[in-house]
């Protein structure tokens, strides 16, 4: 057991003394060392593996800085550190290790993963350590209240946000989506760019965030459309991404990804046996994205305070790397772990000045020596040098400013794109780059969607136009006919006024259909516009509300003239005989009056109360099939629309529907009523019939057909066209006959116009005669009935009477000679013997009594 122990604690040395490493540095006699604590993330998987390559940079740094005789003379600085594999809970272990073992550290150099450095640098205070990242991105290190102690030559991950919001405004991209890592470092930073996009007007459509597995997010990213997406993950979640965006077709032509661009330059060719897909169908899926990345190197290539420009340490660094820079993670951020250690060594070389003028050394630092601590913040929180990074400073924060850099890739290499400008707010992007995408051109950030008004067929319009016109023309022909015959009487007794009115609310009802086939012009596609009728936008609220007006009025003064027309007639025909049946002019026109007012007030309050306006309506887009552009064609079709139509169009329908009624009722009453002073009244009920049959039909049906703009419109015009024309032709053409028929010389006055038409009391006579006839018919078949049967009788008893004869004078033949007396029976034999089977027979029959010969009945009848 005592030996078990023995050699556990042996093993916990020997690994203290593996993992422990001194940096060796050649050792002069007499110098103290300031021990540094630093966590480097190596292995472990997920997160970010930095530490392959930063911990070379610092190795090479802390070298550079012990041989440099002005800086810390008569101390040697030196690094004891641990690999924290990217995991927060093995970094605080590992700290645990450093700090309570010793030599005492003076400072931390480190983390380099933002998980781990997070709850490190929060926890640094607890032991008056100063923190120094040379990888830590997360923006949420910047808080000062919470990271007391913390600096870093790493600048924020919100560096890299102003560069998107440029990105998006260049390429005119505002609908943004994100996803992200569930990870505090990949939070605060879309929390900050949610920000900035809200302020720069740039929606985020959608957000997907994802723990371990990436594909549900990427799927709903599919589902939502998504064109414009931003990547925040470390590398190896990267991989998983981009492989379920291939397996989801979310790439190519239409889609554009922005990621970090500190991922190693052939990140997707690592083997990862968690990613279900190849380097060729990762590449495949990444041709064309974008990175962004703060810039970590000096791009002025000019010599730092190491003597070496960033050149030359890149050309130091690379012998030191364990592969080809281009597969070593952190290899980007070296400058930045090389530039952290001289940071410190300028910031103890202030501080061993600042304590010796209050009798402290800086190598009896203890964790809780707040003082020295103070000292040591203050150096380090001004200290400023040219770094192989490029000039280092710190903000009140700790943070770095930093140009950032944009790449895009393009057959899986990177190229450098432009740098935006932080002080500027500009992208300066690299002369005489050629930026690469799928298509061609970069990517919408929606499908374009290209409005199409659906517009009237051509040939239809102009045909419902034309016949229109020529309803016009016949109506404007009836009135000069009306009017240039006014003094005959035939025209007279017609009431030629309000025949008249009729035809002028004809004439607007065919106006209508013009009207209903104009169209506005504020759709955006003028493309297949040319032979449109345009009405200017502005107008359009008046066209709709004169769409309205004029097919009303129209309506009230054609239909309400034959309504006054056929209403008189019934008024006056259901007078008592003794009052006067005069028509007067006055009650056909207050009839038309009145309804023309109900027409105007409802409109006015229509019009008043909720104006008519045009709104398109639109119907789901459909995909363009004549380009290869991210387009659909979203179809429109204007129409008149106001609040609350349907109540005013149920109001209306209300009253019209009463009104079309009631004319029916009227004109079937009097059908048959003359009036001499309304001489056309009975054409009048027929056109009546038409245009309530009609207007019953057409109503419901248009509101069946309302979307399908070509057939409504036909319909409609039809309706209407088909209403005019028929009301004219039955009121006007047998007038119009009739006149030519007198011209021809028939000057008949006593032919009336409609004398062709029976009245009433004719019809009732006519119909009385038809009913006596009838009876007569009946009467006469029964008589021919018994001729029939009494002709029978009389056919039987001649033969009878034959028989007999024959009888009698065979057997007067045999027994005696014939006497004269007694050859024939008398004649009064025979008529009794009929009268005896006469009241044998049918009673129905005429009697022997009645008609005693018998055969005197069948001669009479
Ligand atoms: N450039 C590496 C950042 C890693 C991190 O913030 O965790």
């Amino acid at each position: 057991m005592m030996s078990d122990r023995m050699h556990q604690y042996q093993s916990v040395l020997l690994l203290l003394a593996c993992v422990t490493i001194s940096t060796r540095l050649p050792t002069t006699e007499g110098l103290k060392d300031l021990v540094l604590a630093g966590i480097f993330p190596i292995k472990g998987e997920g997160g970010w593996a930095g530490g392959v390559g930063c911990y070379p940079a610092a190795e090479m740094a802390l070298e550079h800085v012990n041989t440099q005789s002005d800086l810390l003379p008569g101390y040697r600085l030196v690094l004891h550190w641990n690999d924290s594999e990217c995991e927060p809970g093995k970094g605080i272990t590992i700290l645990y290790d450093l700090l309570y073992n010793p030599p005492q550290k003076i400072m931390l150099l480190g983390p380099g993963c933002s998980t781990v450095t997070t709850t490190i640098a929060e926890a640094a205070k607890m032991w008056n350590l100063i923190v120094m990242s040379y990888g830590s991105s997360s923006p949420a290190l910047s808080d000062r209240k919470r990271f007391t102690t913390f600096f870093r030559t790493h600048p924020s991950a919100n560096l890299n946000n102003p560069a998107y919001v440029q990105l998006f405004k260049h390429y005119g991209w505002t609908k943004i989506n994100i996803i992200q890592e569930a990870e505090e470092v990949f939070v605060s930073n879309v929390e900050d760019l949610e920000r900035l996009c809200k302020i720069a007007n740039i929606d985020i459509v959608t957000r997907q965030s994802f723990l371990k597995d990436p594909s549900e997010a990427v799927r709903n990213l599919n589902r939502s459309d998504a064109r414009i997406i931003v990547g925040l993950f470390y590398e190896t979640p990267a991989r998983k991404v981009f492989c379920e965006a291939y397996k989801n077709n979310l790439y190519g032509k239409r889609v554009v990804w922005l990621i970090i661009g500190w991922y190693a330059d052939n990140w997707f060719e690592v083997l990862d046996p968690s990613v279900n897909c190849t380097a060729d169908e990762l590449r495949v899926a990444l041709e064309g994205h974008l990175t962004t990345e703060s810039l970590q190197r000096n791009l002025n290539n000019v010599t730092t305070i190491s003597g070496m420009s960033t050149d030359d340490f890149f050309a130091a660094l690379h012998p030191k790397l364990k592969g080809s820079p281009q597969q070593t993670p952190g290899y980007v951020e070296s400058p930045l772990a090389y530039d952290a250690v001289w940071a410190i060594a300028i910031a103890f070389n202030r501080t061993i000045i600042e304590l010796a003028k209050h009798g402290k050394l800086l190598e009896d630092f203890t964790y809780s020596d707040e003082f020295t601590k103070g000292v040591l913040y203050d150096s380090m929180q001004n200290t400023t040098f040219e770094g192989v990074s490029g000039r280092v400073s710190f903000t009140s924060e700790g943070d770095r400013i930093a140009e950032t850099q944009i790449e895009q890739m393009h057959n899986g290499v990177y190229s450098i794109l432009g740098f935006y400008d932080p002080y500027k707010d500009v992208i300066n992007f690299r002369a005489g780059f050629k930026e690469h995408w799928v298509g061609g051109k970069h990517p919408r950030d929606e499908t374009q969607m290209i409005q199409q008004l659906r517009t009237l067929d051509r040939f239809l319009f102009w045909s419902m136009v034309s016949l229109a016109a020529f309803g016009i023309l016949l109506a404007i022909c009836c009135l000069i006919f009306n009017i240039t015959h006014r003094m005959r009487r035939l025209i007279q007794m017609s009431h030629p006024n309000t025949n008249n009115l009729m035809l002028i609310g004809i004439m607007l009802c065919l106006v209508t259909v013009f009207l209903l086939g104009l169209e506005s012009d504020n759709v955006q596609n003028k493309e297949n516009d040319r032979d449109r009728f345009f009405s200017p936008d502005n107008l359009y609220p008046w066209l709709c509300q004169a769409r309205v007006w004029i097919l009303m009025i129209g309506f009230t003064l054609s239909y309400g003239s034959m309504f006054a027309k056929i209403w008189n007639v019934h008024r006056l025909s259901t007078l008592a005989k003794k009052e006067s049946k005069k028509v007067e002019s006055w009650q056909l026109y207050s009839v038309v009056g009145a309804l023309l007012a109900m027409d105007v007030l409802l409109l006015a309050l229509w019009t008043g109360i909720n104006p008519m306006r045009m709104e398109p309506h639109k119907f789901p887009p459909e995909e363009a099939k004549d380009t290869e552009d991210d387009v659909e064609y979203e179809p429109l079709l204007e129409q008149c629309v106001s609040t609350n139509d349907t109540i005013w169009m149920g109001v209306i329908f209300a009253y019209k529907g009463l009104f079309l009624i009631f004319g029916l009722f009227l004109a079937y009453e009097t059908r048959s009523v003359k009036i001499k002073e309304l001489n056309d009244s009975r054409f009048v009920g027929m056109s009546i019939y038409n245009v309530v049959v009609l207007c019953i039909i057409t109503a419901p049906v248009t509101l069946i057909i309302n979307k399908q703009h070509n057939a409504k419109f036909a319909f409609v015009a039809l309706s209407i066209m088909f209403c005019c024309f028929l009301s004219m032709g039955v009121i006007f053409v047998p007038k119009v006959l009739e006149i030519y028929r007198r011209k021809k010389g028939d000057h008949n006055d006593s032919k009336k116009l409609d004398d062709s038409l029976p009245s009433r009391e004719e019809e009732e006579k006519h119909q009385k005669l038809l009913a006596e006839n009838e009876e007569l018919k009946k009467q006469i078949q029964e008589k021919e009935e018994k001729v029939k049967i009494l002709n029978e009788r009389v056919r039987q008893r001649a033969a009878e009477r034959a028989r007999l004869t024959k009888e009698q004078e065979a057997a007067n033949s045999k027994e005696e000679p014939p006497q004269p007396n007694r050859i024939s029976p008398p004649r009064q034999t025979i008529a009794a013997e009929v009268a005896r089977d006469d009241r044998h027979s049918d009673s129905a029959l005429p009697s022997s009594t009645d008609d005693p010969s018998g055969l005197n009945s069948i001669h009479e009848l």
